[in-house]
Protein backbone atom coordinates (compact mmCIF):
# COMPACT_ATOMS: atom_id res chain seq x y z
CA UNK A 1 0.00 0.00 0.00
CA UNK A 2 1.19 3.27 -1.03
CA UNK A 3 2.65 5.68 1.91
CA UNK A 4 1.37 8.45 -0.82
CA UNK A 5 1.07 8.13 -4.40
CA UNK A 6 4.23 7.35 -6.11
CA UNK A 7 6.17 8.73 -3.10
CA UNK A 8 6.30 5.52 -0.70
CA UNK A 9 5.79 2.32 0.19
CA UNK A 10 4.37 0.49 3.33
CA UNK A 11 6.13 -2.72 4.90
CA UNK A 12 3.65 -5.68 3.82
CA UNK A 13 4.25 -7.31 7.14
CA UNK A 14 3.92 -3.97 9.11
CA UNK A 15 3.29 -3.26 12.77
CA UNK A 16 6.97 -4.68 13.18
CA UNK A 17 7.50 -4.51 17.01
CA UNK A 18 4.51 -4.83 19.31
CA UNK A 19 4.40 -5.10 23.24
CA UNK A 20 4.17 -8.90 22.63
CA UNK A 21 7.70 -8.81 21.19
CA UNK A 22 8.82 -7.26 24.30
CA UNK A 23 10.16 -9.83 27.00
CA UNK A 24 8.58 -7.08 30.28
CA UNK A 25 5.40 -6.13 30.60
CA UNK A 26 4.28 -3.14 28.55
CA UNK A 27 1.27 -1.78 27.16
CA UNK A 28 2.96 -0.47 23.62
CA UNK A 29 5.92 0.01 21.80
CA UNK A 30 5.92 3.37 19.21
CA UNK A 31 7.87 6.11 18.72
CA UNK A 32 11.37 4.96 18.30
CA UNK A 33 14.69 6.91 17.55
CA UNK A 34 16.64 5.10 15.22
CA UNK A 35 20.31 4.98 13.89
CA UNK A 36 22.27 2.47 11.63
CA UNK A 37 25.34 1.72 14.38
CA UNK A 38 28.20 -0.42 13.51
CA UNK A 39 26.35 -1.79 10.57
CA UNK A 40 23.17 -2.77 12.55
CA UNK A 41 20.19 -0.53 13.16
CA UNK A 42 19.63 0.35 17.29
CA UNK A 43 16.02 1.35 17.61
CA UNK A 44 15.24 3.21 21.30
CA UNK A 45 11.39 2.92 21.23
CA UNK A 46 8.81 4.35 23.75
CA UNK A 47 6.75 2.20 25.70
CA UNK A 48 3.79 2.93 28.36
CA UNK A 49 4.45 0.69 31.48
CA UNK A 50 0.84 -0.78 32.64
CA UNK A 51 1.07 2.37 35.13
CA UNK A 52 0.21 4.63 32.33
CA UNK A 53 4.40 5.93 32.76
CA UNK A 54 6.65 5.89 29.65
CA UNK A 55 10.32 4.28 29.51
CA UNK A 56 12.26 3.69 26.66
CA UNK A 57 13.31 0.64 25.66
CA UNK A 58 16.10 -0.92 22.93
CA UNK A 59 15.98 -3.25 19.51
CA UNK A 60 18.19 -4.44 16.89
CA UNK A 61 18.04 -5.40 13.92
CA UNK A 62 19.91 -6.49 10.88
CA UNK A 63 17.74 -5.71 7.64
CA UNK A 64 15.81 -2.64 9.79
CA UNK A 65 12.68 -4.98 9.64
CA UNK A 66 13.16 -7.98 12.10
CA UNK A 67 13.62 -6.59 15.22
CA UNK A 68 14.99 -8.09 18.36
CA UNK A 69 13.97 -6.58 22.26
CA UNK A 70 16.23 -6.26 24.72
CA UNK A 71 16.01 -8.37 27.82
CA UNK A 72 15.76 -5.06 29.87
CA UNK A 73 15.16 -1.00 29.50
CA UNK A 74 17.21 1.21 27.55
CA UNK A 75 16.14 4.22 29.38
CA UNK A 76 13.91 4.61 32.84
CA UNK A 77 13.30 7.66 34.95
CA UNK A 78 16.18 9.18 36.82
CA UNK A 79 16.23 7.85 40.83
CA UNK A 80 19.34 10.11 42.18
CA UNK A 81 20.14 13.56 40.44
CA UNK A 82 18.08 17.00 39.40
CA UNK A 83 17.09 14.80 36.10
CA UNK A 84 14.93 12.68 38.62
CA UNK A 85 12.79 15.64 39.83
CA UNK A 86 11.69 16.11 36.13
CA UNK A 87 11.76 12.73 34.97
CA UNK A 88 9.40 11.18 37.72
CA UNK A 89 6.14 10.77 35.70
CA UNK A 90 8.52 9.39 32.63
CA UNK A 91 10.47 9.69 29.55
CA UNK A 92 9.18 9.78 25.91
CA UNK A 93 9.56 10.26 22.10
CA UNK A 94 13.63 10.22 21.85
CA UNK A 95 15.26 10.72 19.08
CA UNK A 96 18.96 9.78 18.26
CA UNK A 97 21.48 12.27 16.64
CA UNK A 98 25.03 11.31 15.45
CA UNK A 99 27.33 14.02 15.81
CA UNK A 100 30.97 14.48 16.11
CA UNK A 101 31.52 10.74 16.89
CA UNK A 102 28.77 9.79 19.22
CA UNK A 103 25.03 9.42 19.81
CA UNK A 104 23.28 12.68 21.49
CA UNK A 105 19.63 11.50 22.35
CA UNK A 106 16.88 14.09 23.08
CA UNK A 107 13.69 12.57 24.87
CA UNK A 108 10.80 14.52 26.60
CA UNK A 109 10.86 14.09 30.73
CA UNK A 110 7.40 14.34 32.12
CA UNK A 111 6.95 15.42 35.68
CA UNK A 112 4.40 17.36 38.17
CA UNK A 113 6.38 20.62 36.50
CA UNK A 114 5.12 19.62 32.65
CA UNK A 115 6.85 18.08 30.25
CA UNK A 116 10.93 19.49 29.00
CA UNK A 117 13.49 18.29 26.57
CA UNK A 118 17.07 15.97 28.31
CA UNK A 119 20.14 15.69 26.66
CA UNK A 120 22.19 12.48 27.01
CA UNK A 121 24.91 11.07 25.15
CA UNK A 122 26.21 7.56 24.37
CA UNK A 123 28.65 5.90 21.96
CA UNK A 124 27.75 2.45 21.78
CA UNK A 125 23.96 2.07 23.27
CA UNK A 126 25.33 0.15 26.33
CA UNK A 127 26.50 3.48 28.63
CA UNK A 128 24.23 6.33 28.37
CA UNK A 129 25.23 9.92 30.14
CA UNK A 130 22.58 12.40 30.76
CA UNK A 131 24.47 15.60 29.94
CA UNK A 132 21.64 18.41 30.54
CA UNK A 133 17.98 19.25 30.47
CA UNK A 134 17.90 21.74 27.87
CA UNK A 135 15.00 23.49 27.65
CA UNK A 136 12.05 25.08 29.91
CA UNK A 137 8.03 23.70 30.79
CA UNK A 138 6.27 23.31 27.27
CA UNK A 139 8.59 22.40 24.78
CA UNK A 140 9.32 18.87 23.19
CA UNK A 141 10.28 17.50 20.18
CA UNK A 142 13.52 18.40 19.96
CA UNK A 143 15.56 17.20 17.19
CA UNK A 144 19.31 17.86 16.47
CA UNK A 145 21.20 18.41 13.19
CA UNK A 146 23.94 16.14 12.84
CA UNK A 147 26.43 18.67 11.76
CA UNK A 148 27.39 21.68 13.64
CA UNK A 149 26.78 25.25 11.79
CA UNK A 150 29.71 27.54 12.30
CA UNK A 151 30.91 26.02 15.43
CA UNK A 152 27.44 25.45 16.86
CA UNK A 153 25.45 23.02 17.51
CA UNK A 154 21.73 23.52 15.71
CA UNK A 155 18.15 22.15 16.74
CA UNK A 156 14.48 22.04 15.77
CA UNK A 157 12.01 21.88 18.53
CA UNK A 158 8.47 22.93 19.42
CA UNK A 159 7.20 25.31 22.17
CA UNK A 160 3.92 26.07 22.56
CA UNK A 161 2.26 28.86 23.85
CA UNK A 162 -1.66 30.63 23.37
CA UNK A 163 -0.04 33.59 21.64
CA UNK A 164 2.63 31.49 19.24
CA UNK A 165 0.67 27.79 19.29
CA UNK A 166 2.38 24.67 18.29
CA UNK A 167 5.27 25.98 15.81
CA UNK A 168 8.67 24.37 14.99
CA UNK A 169 11.43 27.01 16.21
CA UNK A 170 15.20 26.80 15.57
CA UNK A 171 17.89 27.28 18.12
CA UNK A 172 21.59 26.89 18.55
CA UNK A 173 24.66 26.21 21.32
CA UNK A 174 27.97 26.12 21.53
CA UNK A 175 28.10 23.55 24.54
CA UNK A 176 24.88 21.71 24.44
CA UNK A 177 23.94 23.07 26.86
CA UNK A 178 23.03 26.92 26.73
CA UNK A 179 20.65 27.45 23.28
CA UNK A 180 19.61 30.53 21.82
CA UNK A 181 19.76 32.71 19.26
CA UNK A 182 16.00 30.84 18.67
CA UNK A 183 13.47 31.84 15.68
CA UNK A 184 10.46 30.44 14.16
CA UNK A 185 11.04 28.61 11.04
CA UNK A 186 7.87 26.85 10.40
CA UNK A 187 4.07 27.49 11.24
CA UNK A 188 0.69 25.57 10.75
CA UNK A 189 -1.53 26.74 7.65
CA UNK A 190 -4.85 27.32 8.65
CA UNK A 191 -7.62 25.31 6.65
CA UNK A 192 -5.12 22.80 6.13
CA UNK A 193 -3.69 19.42 7.17
CA UNK A 194 -1.58 20.35 9.57
CA UNK A 195 -3.84 23.35 11.26
CA UNK A 196 -3.85 22.66 14.77
CA UNK A 197 -0.23 22.22 15.40
CA UNK A 198 3.24 20.76 14.00
CA UNK A 199 6.34 19.45 15.45
CA UNK A 200 9.60 18.04 14.45
CA UNK A 201 9.97 14.28 13.70
CA UNK A 202 12.95 12.51 12.92
CA UNK A 203 16.53 14.33 13.33
CA UNK A 204 17.32 15.85 9.75
CA UNK A 205 19.28 14.52 7.05
CA UNK A 206 21.56 15.82 4.37
CA UNK A 207 20.46 15.38 0.43
CA UNK A 208 22.38 16.94 -2.47
CA UNK A 209 19.25 19.72 -2.03
CA UNK A 210 19.56 20.37 1.29
CA UNK A 211 18.41 18.75 5.05
CA UNK A 212 15.35 16.94 4.63
CA UNK A 213 12.89 17.06 7.84
CA UNK A 214 9.95 14.39 8.17
CA UNK A 215 7.43 16.60 10.87
CA UNK A 216 4.58 15.64 12.32
CA UNK A 217 1.20 18.07 11.57
CA UNK A 218 -2.28 17.67 13.44
CA UNK A 219 -5.69 18.42 12.12
CA UNK A 220 -8.34 18.89 14.69
CA UNK A 221 -12.07 17.18 13.47
CA UNK A 222 -15.11 16.60 15.35
CA UNK A 223 -13.83 12.75 15.80
CA UNK A 224 -10.51 13.66 17.87
CA UNK A 225 -7.23 14.83 16.16
CA UNK A 226 -5.56 12.98 13.33
CA UNK A 227 -1.51 13.21 12.66
CA UNK A 228 -0.02 13.00 9.93
CA UNK A 229 3.61 13.08 8.74
CA UNK A 230 4.98 15.82 6.45
CA UNK A 231 8.25 16.84 4.37
CA UNK A 232 10.46 19.76 4.86
CA UNK A 233 13.73 20.66 3.17
CA UNK A 234 16.12 23.42 4.89
CA UNK A 235 19.00 24.78 3.04
CA UNK A 236 22.11 22.72 3.40
CA UNK A 237 23.98 26.18 4.97
CA UNK A 238 21.62 28.21 6.72
CA UNK A 239 19.02 25.45 8.41
CA UNK A 240 16.69 28.52 9.01
CA UNK A 241 16.18 28.71 5.68
CA UNK A 242 13.18 26.43 4.70
CA UNK A 243 13.59 25.74 0.95
CA UNK A 244 10.69 24.40 0.15
CA UNK A 245 7.29 22.25 2.45
CA UNK A 246 5.23 19.88 1.05
CA UNK A 247 1.77 21.35 0.52
CA UNK A 248 0.34 17.50 1.10
CA UNK A 249 1.17 15.38 4.17
CA UNK A 250 3.17 11.95 2.84
CA UNK A 251 1.69 9.38 5.37
CA UNK A 252 -1.75 9.68 6.84
CA UNK A 253 -3.46 6.66 9.67
CA UNK A 254 -5.18 4.13 6.84
CA UNK A 255 -4.20 0.82 8.13
CA UNK A 256 -6.20 -0.73 11.08
CA UNK A 257 -2.99 -0.29 13.82
CA UNK A 258 -2.84 3.10 13.24
CA UNK A 259 -6.32 4.00 12.91
CA UNK A 260 -7.05 2.37 16.36
CA UNK A 261 -4.87 2.10 19.20
CA UNK A 262 -3.83 3.54 22.37
CA UNK A 263 -4.58 7.20 20.64
CA UNK A 264 -6.72 6.37 17.37
CA UNK A 265 -5.27 7.75 14.18
CA UNK A 266 -1.64 9.04 15.07
CA UNK A 267 1.28 8.46 12.82
CA UNK A 268 4.35 9.84 14.54
CA UNK A 269 7.91 9.44 13.88
CA UNK A 270 11.35 9.99 15.65
CA UNK A 271 13.49 8.41 13.38
CA UNK A 272 14.40 7.66 9.71
CA UNK A 273 17.66 5.40 8.00
CA UNK A 274 18.73 7.15 4.87
CA UNK A 275 20.13 4.20 2.60
CA UNK A 276 23.19 4.28 0.04
CA UNK A 277 20.93 3.18 -2.76
CA UNK A 278 18.85 6.43 -2.70
CA UNK A 279 15.86 5.51 -0.48
CA UNK A 280 15.01 6.34 2.97
CA UNK A 281 12.92 4.19 5.85
CA UNK A 282 10.77 5.90 7.41
CA UNK A 283 10.12 5.12 11.08
CA UNK A 284 6.83 5.45 12.82
CA UNK A 285 4.38 4.55 15.79
CA UNK A 286 1.27 3.67 15.09
CA UNK A 287 -1.87 4.70 17.04
CA UNK A 288 0.86 5.47 20.56
CA UNK A 289 0.61 1.33 20.41
CA UNK A 290 2.95 -0.03 17.52
CA UNK A 291 5.81 0.25 15.51
CA UNK A 292 5.83 0.58 11.69
CA UNK A 293 8.23 1.09 8.74
CA UNK A 294 7.96 2.21 4.99
CA UNK A 295 10.08 3.74 2.50
CA UNK A 296 10.65 6.60 0.30
CA UNK A 297 12.22 7.75 -2.57
CA UNK A 298 15.08 11.02 -1.52
CA UNK A 299 14.71 12.82 -4.64
CA UNK A 300 10.73 11.84 -4.80
CA UNK A 301 10.35 13.98 -0.91
CA UNK A 302 12.67 16.85 -2.14
CA UNK A 303 10.86 17.06 -5.29
CA UNK A 304 7.47 17.04 -3.42
CA UNK A 305 9.11 19.98 -1.29
CA UNK A 306 10.57 21.85 -4.54
CA UNK A 307 7.49 21.44 -6.71
CA UNK A 308 4.45 21.65 -4.70
CA UNK A 309 5.80 23.87 -1.44
CA UNK A 310 3.51 25.68 0.96
CA UNK A 311 4.79 29.19 2.52
CA UNK A 312 6.72 27.99 5.67
CA UNK A 313 5.74 30.86 8.17
O1 LIG B 1 -0.79 11.06 20.88
C1 LIG B 1 -0.14 11.66 19.78
C2 LIG B 1 1.18 12.31 20.22
O2 LIG B 1 0.90 13.34 21.17
C3 LIG B 1 2.03 14.06 21.66
O3 LIG B 1 2.67 14.72 20.59
P1 LIG B 1 2.56 16.31 20.28
O4 LIG B 1 2.77 17.03 21.58
O5 LIG B 1 3.57 16.64 19.28
O6 LIG B 1 1.16 16.53 19.79
C4 LIG B 1 3.03 13.10 22.29
O7 LIG B 1 2.47 12.57 23.49
C5 LIG B 1 3.40 11.97 21.34
O8 LIG B 1 4.18 11.02 22.02
C6 LIG B 1 2.13 11.28 20.83
O9 LIG B 1 2.46 10.32 19.84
Amino acid sequence: MSIQKHIGTRYKKNPIITKDDVPYPVATVHNAGIVKHDGRYIMLFRSHKLNGRSIIGKAESKDGYSFTVSPTPFLTPDSDSLFAEYEEHGVEDLRISPVNGEYLLTYSAYSRHGVRIALARTKDFEKVERISLITQADLRNVVIFPEKFGGRYVRLDRPHSEISPWSIWISYSPDLIHWGDSRVVMKPVSYHWDEMKIGPGAPPFKTARGWLHIYHGVFETMAGAIYRLGVALHDLADPAKIIGVSDSWILQPEDPWEVTGYVPNVVFSCGVVPEGDGTVKIYWGGADTVMCVGTAVIDDLVQLCLSDSRLPL
